[in-house]
């Protein structure tokens, strides 16, 4: 072997490349995202809390959206240890992403770009405030995903992914979208990501809450007996866009709405399955951010402040 060739080996394994994406939690979404990035042939490590050493199973096991299951190695690691970081990738809940990312306060090199990718609003202005030399970036899917197990995955639903800009540092890294989108088959950025960030929160607040506490499929929705419950979460949810200047109808809400119902029909939604489980919902950072909302500008949203308070008294 070349003198040279072997030298490069031992560079590289004393000062191992970052991998692309580093994922930050490894629930149904995060599991899938890690999935579609390692088999499109981007370098992926998925950090864990230290609880999962325990359980930690050799492989990822996938099952993609034509059916087909695969046993991915797909390296892992703790956030105790997190390694080199080139982006981070936060798929955490909503109510996990402060404290996932406190112990890398003052660990993560300054530079280097966190995407957060939860459903509901408000965290992100909380992760700049704790981060104020990094670029953060805020996503919105509606991939459909399910885990049936330690570590067993399966993709349910193919959806669109926005990312855009927090803070202003963000906006040099559009380019992370192209990259997400070579593993997802689409990925925009959108530098009004605002608008699409309410856009989810209204397709949220009329799916999540409805079909956790009626425990139906997202597609059951569509059946008569939710028309007035669904045109109602529309029309307060518009109220309250319009008062933070977002332009928007009710009507064009609903169609939103309707749409991913029918796309995500064979789905449970992300809040049946944290009921079901027994696991904390994203109740607050959804329908708790559109009450608080409400109550800044005077609005009365009543059909959202029964559901939110009918899932706080089941979970
Ligand atoms: O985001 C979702 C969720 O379940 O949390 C939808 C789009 C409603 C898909 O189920």
């Amino acid at each position: 072997m070349p003198s040279g060739l072997r030298d490069n080996n031992l560079k590289t394994s004393r000062h191992p490349l970052p991998p692309q994406w580093t994922l930050l939690g490894c629930g149904a979404l995060g599991g899938v995202f890690a999935s579609l990035l390692a088999q499109s042939g981007q370098s992926t490590r998925v950090l864990l809390r230290e609880r999962h050493r325990a359980t930690l199973h050799p492989g990822i096991d996938f099952t993609s959206l034509d059916g087909h299951t695969q046993l991915l190695t797909i390296e892992r690691g703790f956030i105790s240890q997190p390694g080199a970081i080139k982006r981070l990738l936060v798929m955490t809940k909503a109510s996990q992403v402060v404290p996932a990312l406190t112990p890398l306060i003052g660990r993560l090199p300054a530079g280097v770009p966190i995407v957060l990718l939860h459903n509901g609003m408000g965290i992100a202005e909380q992760v700049v405030q704790r981060f104020p030399h990094h670029p953060v970036i805020a996503g919105v899917t509606s991939h459909g995903a399910m885990q049936s197990g330690h570590f067993v995955f399966r993709h349910t639903g193919k959806g669109e992914t926005w990312l855009g800009p927090v803070n202003e540092a963000a906006k040099a890294h559009a380019y992370l979208a192209d990259e997400l989108a070579r593993a997802l088959g689409q990925a925009g950025w959108d530098e009004q990501i605002r608008v699409r960030q309410w856009q989810k929160l209204a397709i949220n607040c009329a799916i999540n809450p409805l079909t956790a506490l009626y425990k139906v499929k997202n597609g059951e929705l569509s059946g008569t007996r939710f028309t007035d419950a669904l045109q109602q979460i529309c029309v307060e949810v518009a109220d309250v866009m319009q008062a933070e200047g977002l332009p928007v109808s009710n009507e064009d809400l609903l169609r939103r709405v309707m749409m991913v119902v029918e796309l995500t029909a064979d789905n449970y939604s992300s809040m049946y399955q944290d009921m079901e489980l027994g696991r904390e919902t994203e109740i607050e950072a959804i329908t708790g951010f559109l009450l608080a909302k409400a109550t800044q500008y005077g609005i009365a949203v009543p059909v959202n402040q029964g559901l939110y308070q009918a899932i706080k008294e089941k979970q």
